[in-house]
């Protein structure tokens, strides 16, 4: 999988891919990630990408033509299965929505920033926006990242049996069990029993029975879908 994004902060965007598994992702050929300075692509000397918004009021807005021209520069070389741009009012980002978005082979992102970017380019270019929650950040970096981590470690691979997504909250809308290691008896704390059964038809009613506990404890809202 390539993802593409574009920003004008690409040093934000440096360390978060350059670690741990989005790393091994990475050497593996099984992910490719590249930043993009929208500057490249400014409409002038001066490196301008933003202007003042139409109607008055603070706030600059990302012009349409750096992002179209570093758009359709991109689309040149790949065909491209989404752009997506992230931006608090977009549908909030979600364990499903990963998945989707890992089955696709080419994607863009457009980060943000300031009042966000001219609504033509939401309308004629872009095809998801994305939110991460409902709190806004200075720019669309950090989201970038959170998604391209969810997405990344979902890809064939990229993960082993000691990492494996199978079980993590929310793949089958529950929370992940709690976990243990040695030793079984920590200052008098111990590890529940079935856990030390060494029986796995036990272990895994255990963790079930757990899942479902802990979702109706702390996320009654994930039972209901
Ligand atoms: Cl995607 N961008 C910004 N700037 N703020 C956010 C967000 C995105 N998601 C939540 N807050």
């Amino acid at each position: 999988m390539k993802i593409d994004i574009i920003t004008v902060v690409p040093e934000l965007l440096e360390s978060p891919f350059s670690h741990s598994i989005m790393k091994r992702a990475q050497d593996k050929g099984l992910l490719q990630v590249k930043t993009h300075n929208l500057r490249q692509w400014a409409i002038n000397q001066h490196g301008q990408v933003d202007d003042y918004q139409y109607g008055g009021g603070a706030g600059m807005v990302m012009l349409c033509e750096p992002l179209a021209n570093a758009i359709e520069t991109l689309q040149k070389d790949t065909v491209y299965d989404e752009i997506i741009y992230v931006t608090p009012d977009g549908p909030q980002f979600n364990q499903q929505m990963a998945n989707q978005l890992s089955m696709k082979e080419n994607i863009i992102i457009i980060c943000g920033h300031y009042k966000g970017i001219d609504q033509r380019i939401r309308d004629h270019f872009v095809t998801r926006e994305i939110s991460i929650g409902d709190y806004v950040l200075s720019g669309g970096e950090l989201a970038a990242a959170v998604i391209v981590d969810a997405v990344g470690r979902l890809l064939p691979g990229v993960l082993n049996d000691e990492t494996s997504a199978l079980f993590d909250s929310f793949q089958d809308n529950l929370l992940a069990p709690p976990v243990y290691t040695r030793p079984a008896s920590f200052r008098g704390w111990e590890v529940p029993t079935p856990l030390l059964s060494g029986n796995p038809k036990i272990v895994d009613e255990w963790r079930y029975e757990a899942s479902l506990r802990l979702t109706e404890l702390k996320r009654p809202d994930l039972m209901k879908e």
